[in-house]
Order: structure tokens, then sequence, then C-alpha cells
């Protein structure tokens, strides 16, 4: 293969190698404060040689939620839930009991209600004194009172005060007085005016003056001259006319004249511009000024129009009734008022209405009437929140319905209606619609538009069936389908998780799904029958999944912190088993040298030769994987539901030391299950126990599908904790999640800017560059990872608590078409005869070749061949990386020998796992000295070489042939993990050390700064570098720097690596390639410095490295990245930016 092709000339020997300081701090920790440059060209290694540990401390100290307590804001969230552990406290109000309430959770924690009594403040808004001194018995205003000074409101109401005293006129910033229900302001004859004295006109900032109820029969004349008022409140005086003078209050906002005895309004009314109110109830109103369209502000006209029909005889309302006449007794003045806001027109027995232009009207109530249509120009009414046409004739109702987009409530209720127009799917913001005793026979698929509707009536109607699309009305809290025809209800009917009672009341209106009087039998009675929709629902979910047909094996991804209950969990899922008292007790006294010992007797047990697909499988069932040590990179397992849904569980270790090889098995096709520690969680803990995983699907899987779920609930203080953490997931998550979408969209911001400049310059590589990037950012915008918003929380303890209810939700994502769309194909037959023969194979790979010859023996061809493959693949079946350059022509048909080799190379307890004395594979296998040992092993951790008998030893248990071993030692570079060096014709020195393969993973040598000081002064010393640099404005994923240093290897002649950089030689160039690691530069970047022979600029060097890193991070599907460079290196098209194979020179 390819690396065996090429000499090279490798510098990197033990005794010639460059060494700096061992810094033992984490990848992206800061550095140690130590850095002891005079070492940088030791030629000695001079490290201690133990193995750092160079994983981030968790932080898992338990710090209580900073919002557990009294968070009502977080308690009140309407998130839907898992189930949570048994003895949950929390008193499960009806939900129609919420409505309106601050926190309902809150609410089933306190004892009681009780009833907070608001005080009245003492001052008014603008720092003003506010006096009540209201049903006091008082016949004059106290004297003290006079006295005060800033009144802002002073209340007088219910007292027995005959006038006001002229020391009034001390009240000099007055805003409101209330003068109500004082009889003794009475005037008995027109000339009396010693009620309200002269002085009330010097308050020049009282606005607003009630003087109702105070039995008067004409009211004082100084109130006209009161031009200041904006409010006026004379109801309740019997005053029976409204003088003109009204007309005076030009800056009069709102009047009362409720229960006045008035019978019209003055024309001059219409001189009150700023008029927004009139209030005319209780009045037997016969006419009304023409002049009143002229009002362009009155929004309300508080108005009985029934009067206006009273005496209609039972001969002329029948009439009216059957359309012989039409109504014409309401003023066409009323339909004119253009700002008018309410228009209650109920019960006035009108049979038609003429055009309106009440543009600002919001309310429209026309119940309880004789009509059968409406002007079109309703349909113009775009402010329009609330239509009313229930009990009237109407038979259907226009498209143009469609056109009240403001529409909240649509009430249609007892009309003669047979089926509604598509366009009500238009209306989105509708709460409320109710059509209910009408002749409807179905509704509209339209329907599925109305996605905030909350209450749906539809009783007693002749509909037969419920269509699927009410399923999508997942803010529904009420669905009353009382007396249908209805005999199915469908089976998605359980996504509307906010129908949670059934046949109850919410005082005195049908509350939940209500379903008497239906001919129902899916689901049977005995189901049907019930005050909770969880029975119904629970029914409905098993019967939806055991008639998914085609239902295909799915892949399912357990990812998640080290020792946060990932494969405990599985254990729940797969096997039904809990943890025992006493294996945890066990558990806590096995040390880890037996944890190391489990392993190697786990990995013996193994054998592949053996294996064929379905055994594989039932392999994996039978096999209870021990829940002793942590998981090592991958467990593979296949699981079967009750409901016969299928799938196959990787159960990723996570440990770091294994996320430099997930990327390989990540899928943006699988079910991510997103495990966190739920006992642990806090703001702190957020970013390690949730947000790196996140990051790391946004990067390698945009647009996945993923499910939290929150394990040992058991641990949390008690059910309220469990809800409120849950909370706080659900907040930070999607706070992370907006982050991460901010940035994008700022960056998409920046480059769309940088574009303009560069086109500004015309240097059309670089312009060429943003504009890929700029077509990705577009792209990964419209693909964030999709949460699924119910986060489970479960326990592994006894009764495995919330592990059923998460087995149901699991099943139904599975069978979810818009989420899993392949989860359902119609799979030939053939494929699987395929995958049986391809099984069969021995060895570790097939090349294209052998694939293609064992297809065409199944008669599946060309085409067919991928897309069997591709299902092979997304069932777990076979692992193909078809957009890996190097790998799309090889198939792994049995990938868990892919992971052993993979897992062969990544413990997370090497330091147990070397051990010299205790394991003999390391003397018999490896021929080694305890000496020659510890050197082979110290070499491999610090510095991530391997020689060969210490490959042969980590393999061992593969009985690999010396052919194998070397075949397989030429595939292991396209994994991206790690490069091979050809060994010497010739064996030189001690093998025991030579390093025949390098995981750049493990370098813990960190470069000093010094080196980019000796690259830049190292021969030819004149040359001044070319300096690329690639920022990643979202962060750079662990792994991929290494990545690229193993790219690197088919192209360069000799090199030096350290843990964050490379120094290498090309034939004509060298160059230094760094990770920046400076914690002041907000984005990760990669610097990479090229020198070569002479000034003139070494392009095609420049080239091929540039063309491998843009290789290795265009894996990344979610990475953006700037390449910043000068012009002339543009210019001289020397960077490739576009993803390209590159060829490599034989
Ligand atoms: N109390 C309690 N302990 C649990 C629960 N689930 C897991 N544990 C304990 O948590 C520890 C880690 O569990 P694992 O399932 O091995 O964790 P993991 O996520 O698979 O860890 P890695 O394989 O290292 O990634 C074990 O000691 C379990 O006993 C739970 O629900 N309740
Ligand atoms: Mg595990």
């Amino acid at each position: 293969m390819r690396r065996e092709s090429k000499e090279k000339i490798q510098t990197i020997k033990n005794g010639s190698i460059m060494t700096c300081q061992l810094v033992t701090s984490s990848r992206r920790g800061s550095k140690s404060p130590s850095p002891t440059r005079a070492s940088s060209k030791s030629p000695k290694r001079t490290g201690s040689g133990k193995m750092s540990d160079s994983r981030p401390q968790s932080a898992k100290s338990k710090s209580p939620s900073p919002t557990r307590k009294g968070s009502a804001k977080s308690r009140s969230s309407s998130r839907k839930r898992g189930s949570i552990s048994p003895g949950s406290k929390k008193s499960k109000s009806p939900s129609p009991n919420r409505k309106g309430t601050s926190s309902a959770s809150s609410r089933g924690r306190s004892a009681g209600k009780k009833k907070v009594r608001v005080k009245s403040p003492s001052r008014t808004q603008s720092g003003l004194k506010i006096r009540d001194l209201s049903d006091q018995g008082l016949t004059a205003v106290p004297p003290n009172l006079l006295a005060e000074k800033d009144l802002g409101i002073v209340n007088l109401s219910g007292n027995n005060l005959k006038n006001l005293p002229t020391e009034i006129a001390r009240w000099d910033k007055i805003e409101k007085l209330d003068l109500s229900k004082n009889y003794g302001l009475r005037r008995t004859k027109a000339s009396d005016n010693t009620s309200l004295p002269q002085e009330i006109l010097t308050l020049v900032n009282l606005r607003e003056l009630i003087i109702s109820e105070c039995n008067l029969q004409r009211l004082p004349p100084i109130i006209w001259q009161m031009t200041n008022l904006h409010v006026l409140d004379i109801s309740r005086n019997k005053i029976n006319i409204l003088v003109p003078e009204v007309g005076n209050l030009s800056n009069l906002r709102k009047i009362n004249l409720k229960h006045t005895n008035i019978t019209s309004l003055p024309p001059e009314i219409v001189y009150c511009q700023d008029l927004e109110e009139i209030l005319l109830w209780g009045n037997k109103i016969s006419t009304l000024p023409e002049t009143l369209p002229e009002l362009l502000k009155l929004k309300t006209l508080g108005l009985n129009y029934r009067d206006f029909c009273g005496q209609m005889d039972a001969m002329r309302e029948k009439f009216l009734n059957t359309g012989q006449v039409k109504s014409d007794y309401i003023p066409q003045i009323v339909f004119d008022l253009p700002a008018l806001e309410t228009l209650d027109l109920e019960g006035t027995k009108i049979n038609n209405m003429p055009e309106t232009t009440n543009h600002g009207l919001r309310e429209l109530n026309l119940s309880r009437n004789f009509l059968n249509v409406l002007p079109r120009s309703v349909y113009n009414l775009n402010h329009l929140t609330l239509l009313n046409l229930s009990d009237n004739q109407f038979n259907s109702l226009p498209d143009e319905l469609g056109n009240l987009k403001s529409l909240t409530k649509l009430r249609l209720a007892n009309n003669q209606i047979h089926f509604l127009p598509l366009t009500i799917g238009n209306l989105k913001n509708l709460k409320e619609l109710d059509v209910s005793f009408n002749k409807l026979k179905r509704f509209p698929i339209n329907i599925k538009g109305l996605r905030n509707l909350k209450y749906l009536h539809a009783e007693k109607n002749d509909l037969t069936a419920v269509p699927d699309e009410i399923c999508e009305l997942v803010e529904l809290q009420t669905l009353n389908l009382t007396e249908n025809n209805i005999h199915t209800l469908p089976m998605r009917l359980h996504r509307l998780t906010k129908l949670k009672d059934a046949h109850v009341y919410d005082r005195y209106n049908k509350h939940g799904l209500w379903l008497y009087k239906n001919p129902l039998t899916t689901p049977p009675m005995e189901i049907w029958r019930t005050d909770k929709t969880e029975k119904i629902f629970d029914y409905l979910k098993k019967l939806a999944i055991i008639k998914t047909e085609n239902l295909q094996r799915q892949k399912m991804l357990v990812m998640g912190e080290s020792q946060c209950g990932k494969s405990t969990l599985i254990m729940g899922l797969v096997h039904g088993i809990s943890l025992s008292p006493v294996e945890n007790e066990e558990k806590g006294r096995k040390s880890k040298q037996e944890d190391a010992e489990d392993i190697l007797k786990r990995r013996k047990s193994h054998d592949f030769n053996t294996e064929n697909a379905v055994q594989e499988n039932e392999d994996c069932q039978k096999e209870i994987p021990s829940l002793t040590s942590k998981t090592e990179f991958i467990e593979q397992t296949i699981w079967k539901t009750e409901n016969m849904v299928e799938f196959v569980i990787n159960d990723f270790g996570g440990d770091d030391a294994y996320r430099i090889s997930y990327p390989l098995f990540l899928d943006a096709n699988a079910l991510v299950l997103l495990v966190y520690d739920h006992s642990e969680y806090s703001k702190k803990t957020h970013q390690t126990s949730i947000g790196e995983w996140l990051d790391l699907l946004s990067r390698y899987t945009p647009g996945v599908t993923i499910k939290l779920v929150g394990t040992k609930s058991d641990l949390c203080e008690d059910s309220y904790a469990v809800e409120d953490t849950a909370d706080l997931v659900q907040e930070l998550v999607q706070e992370h999640l907006e982050n991460y979408l901010g940035k994008l969209r700022m960056e998409l911001s920046l480059v769309e800017r940088d574009l303009k400049e560069a086109k500004i310059g015309s240097i059309q590589d670089y312009i060429e560059h943003l504009e890929n990037q700029k077509q990705k950012l577009e792209y990964l915008l419209s693909k964030p990872v999709k949460i699924i918003p119910e986060i489970a929380t479960v326990s592994s303890q006894e009764g495995l608590p919330g592990v059923s209810h998460l087995v149901n939700s699991i099943e139904l994502l599975a069978i979810d078409t818009e989420l899993f769309p392949h989860g359902q194909r119609c799979i030939p037959d053939l494929w699987n005869k395929l995958r049986a023969r391809l099984k069969r194979r021995s060895g570790y790979y097939l090349s294209w070749e052998v694939v293609e010859k064992v297809a065409n023996n199944s008669h599946v061809k060309d085409d067919a061949i991928t897309n069997a493959l591709q299902y092979l693949h997304d069932i777990g079946e076979v692992m193909w990386f078809k957009n890996i350059p190097g790998l799309s022509r090889i198939l792994f048909h049995k990938p868990r020998l892919l992971v052993d080799l993979i897992t062969s190379l990544y413990h997370y307890n090497f330091g147990e796992f070397f051990n010299y004395d205790d394991n003999k594979i390391f003397m018999s296998m490896g021929k080694f000295k305890k000496d020659t040992f510890n050197e082979a092993v110290e070499i491999f951790v610090k510095y991530g070489q391997i020689s060969r008998p210490l490959l042969s030893c980590l393999w061992f248990n593969h009985r690999l042939t010396e052919a194998k071993f070397t075949e397989l030692l030429e595939l292991m570079p396209y994994l991206d993990i790690c490069y091979t060096i050809p060994q010497p014709e010739v064996p030189s020195g001690n093998n025991i050390a030579l390093p025949l393969m390098v995981l750049p993973w493990y370098n813990k040598e960190f470069a000093e700064n010094d080196v980019v000081e000796d690259f830049e002064k190292n021969s030819p010393e004149k040359v001044k570098p070319v300096i690329l640099e690639y920022q990643f404005p979202l962060q750079l994923p662990q792994g991929v720097f290494e990545k690229i240093s193993v790219c690197l290897q088919d192209h360069v002649l000799t090199r030096i690596d350290w843990k964050n950089a490379v120094y290498a030689t090309l034939e004509d160039a060298s160059f230094l390639l760094c990770l920046a690691s400076d914690p002041s530069n907000p984005c990760d970047s990669i610097k990479l410095m090229f020198k070569g022979q002479s000034d003139a600029l070494p392009v095609s060097s420049l080239k091929t490295v540039s063309q491998v890193i843009t290789n290795t991070l265009y894996k990344v599907e979610g990475l953006i990245w700037k390449i910043k460079a000068s012009k002339d290196v543009w210019s001289n098209h020397a960077i490739q930016f576009i993803q390209k194979d590159i060829v490599c020179e034989e």
C-alpha cells in the first residue's frame, strides 16, 4: 500500500529527537509555569516517565443548583417531562386551574393558598400623595386635608359632603378627585352653584373627576369649564340630557354616562376630538348624532344595542328570522366608527349587517342573531381577535375567513356549517375554535396550521373521523368530540401532550378530551372511558408502533461524560436489570487492578474467527456486559423492545482517551441519547456534562436528533429537585444552542463583510474561499442539532424509575418518519441475503473487489450495491466510510473487530494495563525484559510512539499472523488516528523502542515558544517564512490537529512532533505547524509557517500541505474556518482551500 512505497528519513528515533519540557497539563489547559527552555535541544528525554493525566477534571463537586430553590420561573415551565422517581409529592393539579397562575408547582408545595392583600400605594407614580378618605361619614372636607401639600389623588367618595370649600385651591397638584356617592352635593335649584366652588378651575392638573352616583339632576355647570379634564365620570345621576357644553371639554378622553337617563348625545360631542371611550350602558338610547364618526379616536362606545330592537313585536321578529325583511334599526354610524375596538351586537335580532369601516375593531360579537352571511368588509378587519358568530344561520364561511390573521377566538357554535374553509389553517394565532352543534362531516386537513390552538370544541357534529392532522395541534388542552360518529382515534394523538385530562369540567365547561356518544372501537371503551388521557395515549402509542410497517433496525449512539451511567442505563433498557445494593457494594471494593484483569479476560473471550452475522447479534443480546468498569471505547448491543422496535446501540466510553476516535462512529442518521448525571448537574457542570457533547455533535453531525437523558435521579434530593434540575437543563441547553446559532450568524455577517472588502481587492482565490465558508455557514444555520424537548429522567436503582417511559419515547422517536425517514424503508430481500454472505467472510475487512463479487453473487448490482451497503451501515451490520477517501472502497463487515483494534490502542487505564509482572503477555509475546518493557512503555505514553513488539502485545488477542499484522498496520493510518513509520530494511539497534506506529494523541510534549524562533533562524536564514493562519471561530474539536498531523505523514520527508506542533521538511521547503494555545485569543487557530529554499514562494509544497489541512478540516462537517494569508500567497494560487484528493507520487 501507499505508505510502504515511500522511503523516508525519520528523525524521530530514540536518541536523536528534539525534546522539550514535559508539560502535564491538559491539551487546552494553560501552560506549565516552568518553561525550562534549555532542554529544548537536549538529545535525551528528561521527563519523569509517568503518564500524566491530561483529562480535564470534571467538576463533580456537589454544588447546590443555584436555581433550585424558590425559582418559580423554572418550576413553572411548560416543559413536557419524562416520569420522575416514585414518591413524587407534587400535587398534580388539573391543568385548567393552572391557567394564569404564576407557578403551579410552587403552589403544590406550599401548604395552602394565601391571599395577599396588596396595599395601595401611598404615592402616585409622579410621587404625589394619595389620600383615601372614602366612607368616613364626613360632612365637610377636614381642615388638615385642606392644609396638605403635594396631594395627587383625593378620594372623598361615600361621604356626606354638601360642597367643597374654596381652600381646595391649595391642592394645586391634584390629578384625581373622587366625589362619588356624596348625595349632599345635590343641587336643588338651577341657580345653586355652591357644590363646586369657582376655585376648582385653578386646579390645572386635575385630570380625572368622579362625581357619579350623587343623585344630581343637574350637573354643576362649572364642570363644563374644566377643560383640562381627561376623564369625567357622571354616571348614575339622572340628568336626562347631556348639555351641548360638553363640547368644551376638548381634552376629554373618557366619559362615563351610564345610567344617566339620556336618550342621545349632543352633536357637539364631536368637539371632544380626543375621546376614546363613551359609556352609555343603562340608558335608552334612541339615536346617535351623525357627527359621531368624526371622533377618530373613539375605541369604545358602550351601548346596549338591544334597546334598538326592544319594542319589536313577534310578527316582525319572525320576518327577520326568515329573512323576509331586513333589519335596519342599528344606526349605520355604529359601523362607521373607525377606531371602535369592540362591537357587541349579541341578540340584537339582526339578519344583515352593513359594510363596516370599523377598521380598528378587535372584538366583534354577532351571536344570537339571524345572520347567514357577513359583509366582505368584515374579512378585512385585520385587527380582529374575537369573532363570535354562534347561534346564527350560517351554512358555510367563505375562504376570506383566512384573512383574519389576528383572530385568537373564533366561535361558530350552533349554526348549520357543513364544512370549514381550507383557509382556516391560515389563522396561526387562533387559540380557541368552537364549531360545536353544526353539521361538520370532517375537519379540513389544513387545520394542522392552527399550531397555537388550545381549545377545539366540536361537540355534536357529523364527524366520522379525526384526521391525523389534529395530532399536529400540540398546544391543545381541550378537544371536545362528544356526540359525533367517530370509530377510531388517530394513533399519533399521543403527541398532544398538553391534553392531559379526559371528560372533566373546568367550571361549567367541558375540559380535556371528550369522547362520549361516539361509536368508538379504537381504543375500546374500557380504555377511553377515563379521566386521564395517559391510558388512551399509551394504547394508541403501542398500536402505532405495532402497526408501523417496514421498521428497520436503527442506530442509537449513547454518549456522555464518563461514569454518568450510560452502560448501566443500557443494561436497564435492554435487559431490565437494575443496580442491586450488593453489586454496588462489591463494586466499591473492587480495585483498579481487578478492573484491568476484567478487561483482559473479556477480550480473551472474544472469538472473532467463528463470528457470523446471526451469531454476532445473538452474542450481543446474550452477552450482558460487565458493569464493573468503564466502557472501553464502544460496546455494541442489539436491542429489540417488547414492541419489536430494534436498535443497534453504540455505547461510547466517555473517557477522554476515546474521543479522538469518536468521529469514525458518529452518524447523523442515528438517534443520540445524550446522557448526563442528573444528580450532579448544575450551571457549573453544564459544559462538561452536556455542552461539550452538543458542541461535538454540532461539529461532526449537524442536524442529528438528540434525546437528553438525566441519570441517577435516585441521588437527587427529592422529586422537586429532579424537576427543577430538568428545567435548568432545558434552559441552559436552549441557551447553548442559541449561542451557537448566534455565533454562526455573527460569523456570517463577518464573512459577508470580508467578502465585500475582498471583492474590492479582487483576489479570486480568497473570494472563493470566503464564498465557500459563507455557504457552509448558511448550511449550518439551516441544520442545527434537533433536541427532543422532553428530557427523560431515570434511575437505574430497583424498579428502574423512568426507564419504561424512556423506552416508550424512544420507540415513538424511532417510528417518527420526520426524524428518521430511512427507518421505514422497504428493503429488498436480496439485501439481507447480501448481509448474511458478507458476514460469512473472514478477515477484518473486505476490499471493494470482494464486496462487488459477493454482491453480484447475491444478485445485488450497480447502484444497488452502494444503497445496500448504506443500509447495512445504518443498521450497524457493517461499517462503511463512504466519504473518507482511502476507506470508501473498503468494507468493515465485522464492526466489532474494527472497534477492538482501535480499543487496543486507546485504553483509558493503560497505567494499570502495562503491568509487566502481572501480565505475562509482555514477556512471551513482546520478548520484553522488564527494563526494555519500561522503556517502550515510556516512549509510548509520552510520545505516542509504539514499537513493533509493543504493538503485538496490544493486539495479542487477535492472534495475528505476520502477514495479517502487516496488513492491519497498513490499514490503520486510513482511520486518521495514527501514522506508521517504515522500518529500516536492516534491523538496527534496539527494536524494542524503535517506533513503528505513532499516535499523536498521546504526545504529551508541548513545543516551547523558541521552536518558532528556531524555525525562523534555521537555514536558509535569510528567507522570511510565509505565514498562513487557519482561524476557527467555533472551537476546534479535540483531535483535529492530531488528524492533520497524521495525514501529513505521506507528504513529508522528516518530521519532529510535539503535542501542539509539527516541524517537517519536504523536498524544497520546511514548515512548522502550530496549534495556537493562546488563552487571550478568542478563537482557536492553527498557524502554518513555511520556508522555501529562497525568497521565491514554494508554491507546490505549500499547495500540498494546505491541501492536507483542507481535506482534514472538511472531514469535520460542522467546522468553519478562515484562512489568513498575505496577498501574494493568495494571488499565486498557493493555497488549496477546496477539498480534493491528493495523488501521492510514487
Ligand atoms: N445511584 C445510582 N448510581 C448509578 C446509576 N446509574 C449508574 N450508576 C453508577 O454510576 C457509575 C457509572 O456507571 P456506568 O454506567 O458505568 O457509567 P458510564 O457512563 O457507562 O461510564 P463510561 O463507560 O466510563 O463512559 C457506576 O458506579 C454505577 O453503579 C443510577 O441510576 N443510580
Ligand atoms: Mg460505560
